[in-house]
């Protein structure tokens, strides 16, 4: 009569094998194909031009992707014209500007701050957060202190642009999101250097007038921004509080790995969306680049469009969406 320890031998190893075999047989395929080793980076509207050429720079003088996208983004956040990334960002409610951002490299590390205020560049402290510390995220005062401590300074992030659009706000001060503000809005950016690693950065004042504390999906680790070397990464514009309630960048890169494109991927994401049914009046765009540089783009309603650039190369791209 057999063991329990004899019925594990003759049996245990082949139902393991079968186990082993069954996902292997989803990952082989992706795997076998080799990656993209051009350069590529990807970001979201019109403002992911001049990230991208700051990203494609570094990347063609042989720099890491995880480099490019911080220093690509960098880029937007400086810029004290767009109100919606870094300095210039419309502030929330209380005439606050609060700054989210978060980063992931090539090895799986993340760093993600939320919350803070007055500081120039978030998606550096997120950096640091992810190369210094040995945790992934620090949120309002603690990334502010940590920012200081590690050699930021403060900085008033409020123009008087930005200002006057708060004040005009406060007039009526209804809390109305706007669907695809100005044409331009947080910048999530994707990049894949010449050894075919990937990473990427996101970055933002999140929505405008905001209830202050508001979080969105920027810079939580799988919503706004999800970075897997074996297989590709995405990101997300547009109502973050949907794309928290699915997961959405993450979502995206898994469904990669079973074998979707990057365009159906982010068709798929945007359709878990609108399976909620809370679609009516919020805007969501996707991007995503898979590790052979194929890439996919996709929104809830028209409007949404991302910069792409390959050597040589930097445009504007219309991404298709699920309303018309
Ligand atoms: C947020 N997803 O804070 C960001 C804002 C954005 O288009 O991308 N708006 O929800």
């Amino acid at each position: 009569m057999g063991t329990r320890r004899s019925f594990f031998s003759q049996f245990g190893w082949s139902i393991l094998g079968i186990a082993s075999a069954a996902s292997l047989k989803i990952n082989v395929p992706l795997r076998k194909r080799p990656p993209y080793t051009k350069g590529l980076v990807l970001s979201t509207w019109i403002h992911g031009i001049p990230a991208n050429a700051e990203a494609m720079k570094i990347i063609e003088q042989g720099g890491t992707a995880v480099d490019a996208a911080e220093f690509g983004v960098r880029v937007v956040e400086a810029d004290p014209e767009g109100q919606s990334v870094g300095i210039g960002g419309l502030p929330d409610r209380d005439g606050k500007v609060t700054l989210d951002a978060c980063i992931m490299d090539s090895e799986g590390n993340a760093g993600s701050v939320c919350f803070l205020e007055g500081i120039l560049h978030p998606i550096s402290v997120a950096r640091k957060v992810m190369d210094q510390t040995p945790h992934v995220m620090l949120a309002g005062e603690g990334a502010q202190k940590f920012a200081l401590d590690n050699g930021f300074e403060l900085t008033n992030l409020l123009t008087e642009k930005s200002k006057k659009a708060w004040e005009e706000w406060l007039k009526e001060a209804e809390y109305k999101p706007i669907i695809n503000i100005e044409n331009h809005d947080t910048i999530g950016l994707l990049t894949m250097d010449q050894k075919g690693n990937i990473a990427g950065a996101c970055t933002t004042s999140g929505l405008a007038f905001k209830m202050h504390g508001r979080v969105g999906d920027s810079p939580v680790i799988g919503a706004g921004l999800f970075v897997d070397n074996e297989i590709g990464g995405a990101t997300a514009t547009g109502m973050g509080e949907a794309v928290l309630k699915t997961l959405g960048s993450f979502l995206i890169v898994e469904l990669m790995r079973q074998g979707l494109s990057p365009q159906e991927a982010c068709e798929e994401g945007v359709k878990r969306i609108v399976a909620q049914g809370k679609y009516s009046d919020i805007q969501i765009g996707y991007l995503a680049m898979n590790k052979q540089g194929e890439v996919g783009a996709y929104a809830l309603r028209p409007g949404f469009n991302y910069a792409e650039a390959r050597p040589g190369s930097n445009k504007m791209v219309d991404s298709a969406s699920f309303l018309s």
